[in-house]
């Protein structure tokens, strides 16, 4: 009977096989975003912070490659409220990108807006967080996309996953940290302490619970680590385990092993963990990275992954952490990124360029009478502190509204130098809200130039509305006659942001398939809050499915 039962139930899975092969429908997914507020204990101080459902970090949105996603997000609290869903193309879906004055007004007090749009041809793992002022330092969560039902990921299929969410954390309100480094003129407060998934592990002179990750020998763990982190860029351990990257921002790698994984804020890394270790305990090291004279929040956030059936008392082994300005690490992971260009997954780098763009970014000083020495730093691309509208760039743009923006964004500087010799002597900056014009499908190039103003630094840089490839990078000034003889466009890797080393260049190309106003930003939001901003213009195409989406009718108003 049990005999006959199994077969039976064997039979009929057989022909579920057959009549439906492999299901790639994709599917619509609710989510819904409650704003509320939440008291919240780290590092021996309890603040009241804008959550998410409560939660900190926030909930985790769970899909497959091709679903549609519909979050409804609910404003609660005093704050104004925008989320980004950061590295979703949101092809023709600008609306629904979230940074506040680019693509929409702020979601008021008591008003809500429902996001959607579709994660066509995109998976792996990224991160959403609030775009408006810096809110995002404590608003924030990952995205995981899996692969069509069906579809194997193009690496042995690992027994877990977990989900690893890299922050800052302040004691003080954070806006109120901004505030005060924008009336003074001077860098803000650096933050009090690094977290994993929220939290800090053991402070100095402070009982403070750390994130434990539970293993079991022989089993492998598929880590998906986002940097929510606000101003920082970070180095992440493992005592004794090496790491297998074979991802980052939801693009696949080739897969390399590494013990020590660099990366910026708005970036994610997923990496393969085998715990092939003895049973016991393992120092999971956050710390942060600056090769130059910058201020960091040097603590260390510490977890432990604990192996199943390990002693209570048992020590945990432990673990250096690289330098602060250990420059070669993050060169040697950089470089080793490579894409998977496989069948399934080709590269699909221009190779021929309508715009190639120079864009020399760094910080600057202007004139403040109010401020603390009479100046304020700021920071600028190619010398223009960009200022956010009071209407967004994309209602100014669909509706043709003028008076918001200019078009004249220059894709060089309008006056070059040495930008990683001696400074000029002028080191003021231009306000400006002026976007660059791109016509459907063109091709984009752009060099990011660091400067050497004030103080060399490096910048992850964020491109809204597109993944670009990673071409080639150097130290000191782009030459634009020997480097592009030496890009990768073969395998280069695709991202959404990338770091442009300290005094150095990282050049960049991508296809403007996607209709809209996008931004591009450092993702330090310490620099963004500065200047180190400007908008694409992505004109519509003349094809049937080559133009924006009209606005939906619930888009929030200014
Ligand atoms: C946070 O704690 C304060 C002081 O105990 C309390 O007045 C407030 O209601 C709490 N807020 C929330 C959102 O729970
Ligand atoms: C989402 O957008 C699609 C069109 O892009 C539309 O058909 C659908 O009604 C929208 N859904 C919601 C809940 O707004
Ligand atoms: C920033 O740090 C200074 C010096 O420690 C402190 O006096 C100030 O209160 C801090 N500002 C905020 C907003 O926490
Ligand atoms: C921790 O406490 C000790 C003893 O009270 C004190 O000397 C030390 O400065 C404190 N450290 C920090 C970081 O507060
Ligand atoms: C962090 O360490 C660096 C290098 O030791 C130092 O220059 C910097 O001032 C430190 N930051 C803080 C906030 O103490
Ligand atoms: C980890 O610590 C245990 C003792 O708790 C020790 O036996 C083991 O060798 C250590 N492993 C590594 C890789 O250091
Ligand atoms: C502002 O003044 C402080 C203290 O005098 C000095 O250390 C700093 O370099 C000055 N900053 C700028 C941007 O001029
Ligand atoms: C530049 O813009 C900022 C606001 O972002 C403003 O505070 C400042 O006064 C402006 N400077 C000039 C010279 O217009
Ligand atoms: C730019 O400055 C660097 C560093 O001072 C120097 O080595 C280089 O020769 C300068 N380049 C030019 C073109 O002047
Ligand atoms: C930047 O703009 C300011 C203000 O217009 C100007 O004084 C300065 O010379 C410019 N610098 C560069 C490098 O273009
Ligand atoms: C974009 O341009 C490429 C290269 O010229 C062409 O192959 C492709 O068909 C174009 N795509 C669209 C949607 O126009
Ligand atoms: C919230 O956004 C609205 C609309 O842009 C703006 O008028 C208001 O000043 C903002 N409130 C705060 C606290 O920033
Ligand atoms: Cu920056």
């Amino acid at each position: 009977m049990a005999l006959a039962s199994s077969w039976l139930r064997a039979l009929v899975l057989l022909a579920v096989l057959v009549l439906f092969p492999v299901s790639v429908e994709s599917v619509t997914r609710h989510y819904k975003f409650n704003v509320v507020m939440r008291n919240k204990t780290r590092v021996c101080a309890t603040k009241s912070i804008v959550t998410v459902n409560g939660k900190f970090p926030g909930p985790t949105l769970y899909a497959r490659e091709d679903d549609t996603i519909i979050v409804k997000v609910v404003n609660h609290v005093q704050e104004n409220v925008t989320i980004h869903w950061h590295g979703v193309r949101q092809l023709r879906t600008g609306w629904s990108d979230g940074p506040a004055y680019i693509t929409q007004c702020p979601i008021q007090t008591g008003q809500s807006y429902i996001y959607n749009f579709s994660l066509t041809g995109q998976r792996g793992t990224l991160l959403w967080h609030a775009h408006v002022n810096w809110l995002r330092a404590i608003v924030h969560g990952a995205i995981v996309i899996l692969p069509k039902r069906g579809i194997p990921y193009p690496f042995p299929k690992p027994d877990k996953e977990e989900i690893i969410v890299l922050g800052e954390w302040w004691k003080s309100d954070v806006e109120a940290v901004i505030n005060q480094a924008m009336q003074l003129g001077q860098p803000p407060n650096v933050s009090d302490a690094h977290t994993i998934n929220g939290l800090p592990g053991p402070a100095p002179n402070c009982s403070s619970t750390g994130y434990t990750l539970h293993v079991e020998s022989g089993k492998t763990y598929l880590l998906r680590i986002v940097s929510a982190a606000l101003n920082e860029e970070l180095f992440f351990k493992i005592a004794a385990h090496q790491l297998t990257i074979v991802e980052v921002d939801a693009t696949y790698t080739k897969p390399f092993r590494t013990d020590t994984i660099f990366i910026g804020p708005g970036q994610t890394t997923t990496a393969i963990l085998t715990a092939d270790q003895v049973a016991g305990k393992y120092l999971i090291a956050v710390s942060p990275f600056m090769d130059t004279t910058v201020a960091t929040d040097n603590q260390t956030a510490t977890g432990v992954v604990r192996y199943k059936s390990t002693a209570a008392f048992s020590p945990t082994n432990l673990t250096t952490i690289p330098p602060r300005n250990a420059t070669p690490v993050t060169n040697s992971f950089a470089d080793s990124l490579r894409s998977l260009n496989s069948k399934e997954y080709p590269v699909n780098v221009p190779l021929s360029i309508d715009h190639s763009l120079l864009f020399a970014i760094g910080v600057g000083v202007n004139p403040c009478a109010t401020c603390l020495n009479g100046s304020r730093v700021v920071a600028a691309i190619n010398n223009v502190s960009f200022v956010l509208p009071s209407t967004p760039l994309l209602q100014a743009h669909y509706y043709g509204i003028s008076g918001v923006y200019t078009e004249d964004f220059p894709g060089t500087p309008l006056m070059p130098f040495n930008y990683t010799g001696t400074p000029p002597t002028n080191i003021q900056t231009t306000n400006g809200t002026e976007v660059y014009k791109l016509a459907f499908n063109s091709t984009v190039q752009i060099v990011f130039q660091g400067t050497s103003i004030i103080a060399p630094e490096s910048h992850p840089t964020h491109l809204h509305g597109f993944n670009f490839y990673v071409v080639g990078k150097g130290l000191g000034n782009f030459d634009p006659k020997n480097d592009p003889q030496k890009f990768n466009l073969v395998d280069p890797v695709e991202r959404n942001t990338v770091s442009v080393p300290t005094a150095g260049w990282t050049a960049i190309r991508f296809r403007a398939d996607n209709p809209g106003v996008w931004f591009l930003h450092c993702h330090l939001e310490v620099h963004t809050t500065w200047g180190l901003k400007m908008a694409f213009v992505v004109e519509n195409g003349l094809g049937p499915n080559e133009s924006i989406l009209p606005p939906p009718s619930d888009l929030p108003k200014c």
